[in-house]
């Protein structure tokens, strides 16, 4: 099996001690670390799938996503730019009631690669403080809004509400998720939606300048 098949099948099974020293080997075969990402994202697929089908439970879930984050963590400086340019500020958290952070980490990633200041506010966001956040914070330019639950896009909904209604001003607002569309992102007058990380960094940055 090649390193790089080896660090998705491991990250299925969540062997969260031997990724970050599975994924330093496959960097240093030559593995490019979009292809690695890539593979640990289609391995939580599969674990999504498996879990569809009741061949796993939650615990297997979680370990799966903890062994993710460390492969992350390894990959994180061969895949952010290092751009310093200041392109405003960007608020970003998982809706009220959500707990998935893995997407909504690597979106805060590139953003922040991409030469925004990113103040992340976690998972399971309340409306109230994403306005906080926006109110508190100076020159907001974005604010993302992650969900991965079928069952908390209206959360996600009543947010882009609350902050449409807020009367605060300069900013657009982003959504993305896996049940997320761009068909939802306009029903709920998002500003912007984008299916992945790469494309919500080039989007934020197109709002921004808008
Ligand atoms: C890992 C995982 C968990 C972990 C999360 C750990 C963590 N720290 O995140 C744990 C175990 C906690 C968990 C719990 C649950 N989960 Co879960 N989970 C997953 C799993 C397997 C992977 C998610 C993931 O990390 N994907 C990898 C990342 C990289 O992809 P992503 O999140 O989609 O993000 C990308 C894009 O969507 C986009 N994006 C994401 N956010 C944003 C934001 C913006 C602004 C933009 C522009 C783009 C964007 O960019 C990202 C990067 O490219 C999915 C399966 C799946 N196919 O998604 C199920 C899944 C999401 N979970 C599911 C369920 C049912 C649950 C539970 C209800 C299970 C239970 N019975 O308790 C609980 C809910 C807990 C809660 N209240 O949130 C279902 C949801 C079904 C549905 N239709 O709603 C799924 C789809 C599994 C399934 N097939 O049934 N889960």
């Amino acid at each position: 099996m090649s390193k790089i098949q080896e660090v998705k099948s491991k990250v299925e099974q969540g062997r969260t001690k031997i990724i970050p020293g599975l994924v330093q080997e496959a960097l240093d075969e030559g593995d490019k670390a979009e292809d690695i990402l890539q593979v640990m994202i289609d391995a939580m697929s599969t674990v999504g799938d498996k879990f569809s089908a009741g061949e796993i439970f939650v615990p297997e879930m979680l370990v799966a996503a903890k062994a993710m984050s460390k492969g992350v963590d390894v990959l994180k400086p061969h895949l952010v730019s290092g751009d310093t340019s200041s392109l405003g500020t960007c608020i970003i958290g998982t809706v009220a009631g959500d707990l998935h952070d893995i997407g909504k980490n690597l979106v805060a990633m590139m953003i922040e690669s991409a030469g925004f200041k990113v103040v992340d506010l976690g998972v399971d966001v309340p409306k109230e403080k994403f306005i906080e956040a926006v109110q508190q914070n100076d020159n907001v330019k974005i604010v993302a809004c992650s969900g991965l639950l079928t069952t908390t896009m209206p959360a996600m909904k009543e947010t882009v509400k609350a902050l449409k209604e807020s009367k605060l001003q300069g900013f657009k607002i982003m959504v993305g998720g896996a049940p997320v569309t761009p068909e939802f992102a306009s029903e709920i007058n998002a500003d912007a939606y984008t299916p992945d990380a790469g494309s919500a960094a080039v989007e934020a940055k197109k709002l921004a300048s808008a």
